[in-house]
C-alpha cells in the first residue's frame, strides 16, 4: 500500500488567491523557492459600533479574546520529512487604511457542557490593546514547522500565518498588497523512513489475540497488511516513563520498522475498574477539564526539533505532566506539542470480552456488504446552543449553523439529510431521534450540550434555559437500526469521556471525602457510569453505530456569528468537508485531515489552549482504517 516518497514533494495546501512560485537549485544540495503572493484590497463592513476586516484570500481569523479580530492569509508548503529549513525570508508591501469606527473585538468562547445559566457571558473588551497605539498583532508573520502526513507520506509542513496589523488609538490598518516569501532548504539525501512490510499494528492484551485472527484476516484480504501485539510483550520491552509513553514507542518502533499507517488501540477499562487493556493518556490542558484523556497523543509522533524529526512525548518542559497549557494559569506550565498526526489512530473501547466478537462482526459486515440503500441517509440534531438566556443574541442557531454546514456537504454527494432542528419545531424530544436511526443512516451529526451520558439543546432563542434532551446512554439499548450502521459524530463536552467507570464512586469518595462527594454528587455523577456515550454507540450490539466521535473533555465554541471560525465545530465539520470534498474516505484519514487542516489554517495551538482542546479530546471510537460506506 505503501508508496515509495519522492525526493522532493512540495505541496501548497492552502491559500486560494493568486501565487507565483518559482524553486531553484542552488548548489549541489540547496534549494531555494521564491512565492510571490498578491493581496486584495480588505473588505470594511460596518458592524454596529464596530467595524469587521475580511480579505478574499485569508483562510481564517485572528481570534484573541477580546482583542481586535483580523483576518490571517496562510500559506503551507510540505517537503519531505527529514528536510532542513535553512532559512525563511518574508518580505511585505502594505497599503495604510484610516477606520472612522474601531475593528471588532473577537469573541469569548463558550462550553458545551453548559446546562444551565452560569454559563452566561458577554464581550469583553481588552483595554490595553484598544487603548494602545501599538501596532496589534506586535509581529504579523508567524512562523511554523510540524511532522506529519500529507497523502500518506512522512513530510515537514511549513507553516506561514500572514495578518494585517492594527493601532486602535491611531485608527490606522495595516494591510500587505504583496508579499514575497523565500525558503532556502536542503532536502533529505534519502527518504527517512523504508520500510514496507505492514499497513496496520493492533495493539491488545495477550488473552485477546486469537480473538482478533478473523479480523486481521479480513484486512489482509482487503489489503491492508495487519500485525498484532500485546500490551504484556511491550511493556518489558520499551522503557517509557509509563505504560501509555511504552505504547507510543511501540508504535513509533512499527512505524520505522514496519512501516505502518494505522493503529488500532483495541480496549478501554477493564470491566468497571480502573485499569485498563489499553491505557488512556490524562491531559494537563486546564481548560479540557479534569480527567480528559487524549487518543490523539498515540498518533502525534514526531516534531520538529531545531530543524531535526525528534519523538514527541507531549511533555517539551519534561516534568510528567503532558499537554500542560492553560489560558488561566503560568505561562511555564505549557508543553509545546506539534499536533501533526504521524500515523492514524482508533480505539475500540472495549471493557469486556464478549463484547470484541460483536464489534468485530459489525466492521466485517460493514466492510463486506456493498449496495447500502440506507447509506446514503443521514441526520443532523441540534438548536440553539448559546440562547439568550446565556447571554447569546437573537436569531443565532449556533448548532443548527454547525450541522447545516455537514447537511449541505452530504447533500452535494446525493446523501438525503433529515434537519431535526429546534428552530423549525421538528423534534421535541428523545424519542424523534431514536424513531430516525430505525430508518437506517450513512451519518449522523448532534451539535449538542453534554455530558458523558446525555446530550441535548435549547429551543430557538431561549429565554428560560429549557434544554430538550436529545439522548441518554440508557436510550443506546432501544436503538433498533440492525445492521444499517451510521458514522456517528457527537460535538458535545464529555460524551467520549471513555475513563468513566462505576469505580469513580469510590475514588472521588477516596478523593474528596464522602461528605464533599454527595454534595457535589450533581457535577460528579455523570462519571459515575459504566459507558461513555460514544462508546455506548460503537459497543452495542445489533444496531448503534459503525464508529463515534465524541470529546473526552470540554468542547467548546465561539459564540454568536464566530461559531463556523474554529475550534471545535470547524473540526466536526470539516471531517465531513475531508469524506465529501475532499474524497478522503478512510474513516481514521478523513479525521487526520481534518485535524492537519486545522492545524493549517486555524492554527495558534501553541497560543492558545482551547486550539489544543479541539484536538486532543476529539477521540475515534472505531477501526481507523474502515472504509465509509464499505467496499
Ligand atoms: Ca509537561
Ligand atoms: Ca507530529
Ligand atoms: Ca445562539
Amino acid at each position: 500500500m505503501k508508496k515509495i516518497i519522492g525526493l522532493l514533494i512540495f505541496g501548497i495546501l492552502v491559500f486560494s488567491g493568486i501565487s507565483n512560485i518559482v524553486i531553484s537549485k542552488e548548489n549541489q544540495s540547496n534549494y531555494r523557492i521564491l512565492d510571490k503572493i498578491l493581496v486584495s484590497a480588505p473588505i470594511l463592513n460596518q458592524e454596529g459600533e464596530y467595524i469587521s476586516v475580511s480579505i478574499d484570500e485569508a483562510d481564517s481569523l485572528w481570534l484573541e479574546p477580546g482583542k481586535p479580530q483580523l483576518p490571517v492569509v496562510t500559506k503551507v508548503y510540505a517537503f519531505p520529512l527529514g528536510t532542513k529549513i535553512i532559512n525563511v525570508t518574508i518580505e511585505k508591501y502594505s497599503d495604510e487604511y484610516e477606520l472612522t469606527k474601531k475593528v471588532i473585538p473577537s469573541p469569548e468562547p463558550l462550553q458545551l457542557s453548559c446546562l444551565s445559566s452560569q454559563c452566561s457571558n458577554s464581550n469583553i473588551i481588552n483595554e490595553t490593546v484598544y487603548g494602545s497605539s501599538e501596532l496589534y498583532p506586535s509581529n504579523s508573520d508567524h512562523i511554523s514547522k510540524g511532522a506529519g502526513l500529507k497523502d500518506g507520506e512522512h513530510v515537514l509542513f511549513l507553516n506561514i500565518k500572514i495578518t494585517p496589523q492594527y493601532s486602535p488609538v491611531n485608527n490606522l490598518l495595516l494591510v500587505p498588497h504583496e508579499i514575497k516569501i523565500i525558503v532556502e532548504y536542503i532536502p533529505p539525501v534519502e527518504p527517512l523512513f523504508n520500510s514496507d512490510e505492514y499497513d496496520m499494528i493492533i495493539i491488545t492484551n495477550e488473552d485477546y489475540i486469537s480473538k482478533f485472527q478473523r479480523f486481521i484476516d479480513h484486512k489482509n484480504n482487503l489489503g491492508i497488511r495487519t500485525t498484532i501485539d500485546s500490551v504484556e510483550n511491550i511493556y518489558p520491552n520499551y522503557d517509557g516513563r509509563d505504560e501509555a509513553e511504552d505504547i507510543k514507542l511501540r508504535i513509533k518502533d512499527a512505524v520505522e520498522k514496519l512501516g505502518i499507517e494505522y493503529v488500532i488501540l483495541a480496549g478501554g477499562r477493564k470491566g468497571q475498574t480502573l485499569e485498563w487493556h489499553i491505557p488512556d493518556r490524562k491531559i494537563s490542558n486546564w481548560e479540557s477539564g479534569r480527567d480528559c484523556s487524549s487518543d490523539h497523543y498515540f498518533a502525534d509522533i514526531y516534531k520538529i526539533i531545531d530543524d531535526e524529526v525528534a519523538f514527541e512525548d507531549w511533555d517539551s518542559n519534561d516534568n510528567g505532566l503532558y499537554a500542560e497549557s492553560s489560558n488561566e494559569i503560568s505561562i511555564n506550565l505549557w508543553d509545546e506539542i506539534d499536533y501533526y498526526p504521524d500515523v492514524v489512530v482508533g480505539r475500540l473501547p472495549f471493557r469486556y470480552e464478549h463484547e470484541i466478537d460483536p464489534l468485530i462482526d459489525k466492521i466485517i459486515q460493514y466492510e463486506s456488504s456493498p449496495d447500502k440503500q440506507w447509506f446514503h441517509n443521514a441526520l443532523v440534531v441540534s438548536g440553539d446552543q448559546y440562547p439568550p438566556f446565556m447571554g447569546g443574541l437573537h436569531g443565532i442557531y449556533e448548532g443548527e449553523m454547525e450541522t447545516n454546514v455537514t447537511a449541505n456537504l452530504l447533500e452535494d454527494q446525493g446523501f438525503a439529510v433529515v434537519r431535526l432542528w429546534q428552530s423549525t419545531h421538528s423534534w421535541n424530544g428523545r424519542s424523534d431521534i431514536i424513531d430516525k436511526f430505525s430508518d437506517g443512516l450513512g451519518f449522523v451529526h448532534f451539535a449538542c450540550h453534554g455530558n458523558p451520558i446525555s446530550i441535548g439543546s435549547y429551543p430557538a432563542d431561549d429565554e428560560d434555559g429549557g434544554l430538550i434532551e436529545a439522548l441518554r446512554l440508557k436510550d443506546i439499548k432501544r436503538l433498533d437500526n440492525g445492521n444499517s450502521l451510521p458514522v456517528v459524530m457527537i460535538h458535545g463536552c464529555h460524551t467520549a469521556q471513555f475513563s468513566v467507570s462505576l469505580s469513580n464512586i469510590l475514588r472521588d469518595i477516596n478523593e474528596y471525602g464522602l461528605w464533599d462527594t454527595l454534595r457535589g454528587a450533581r457535577f460528579l455523577s455523570s462519571t459515575w457510569v459504566p459507558y461513555d456515550l460514544t462508546s455506548a454507540f460503537l459497543i452495542k450490539e445489533d444496531g448503534g453505530a459503525i464508529a463515534s466521535f465524541g470529546y473526552s473533555g470540554y468542547g467548546y465554541f465561539w459564540g454568536n456569528g464566530a461559531c463556523l471560525n474554529g475550534l471545535c465545530p470547524w473540526i466536526c465539520m470539516r471531517f465531513f468537508d475531508s469524506y465529501a470534498n475532499q474524497s478522503i474516505d478512510i474513516i481514521g484519514k478523513a479525521r487526520d485531515q481534518a485535524i492537519i487542516d486545522y492545524l493549517n489554517i486555524i492554527g495558534g495551538m501553541n497560543d492558545n489552549a482551547l486550539h489544543r482542546n479541539a484536538i486532543e479530546g476529539w477521540i475515534l471510537m472505531g477501526d481507523p482504517s474502515m472504509k465509509i460506506g464499505g467496499y
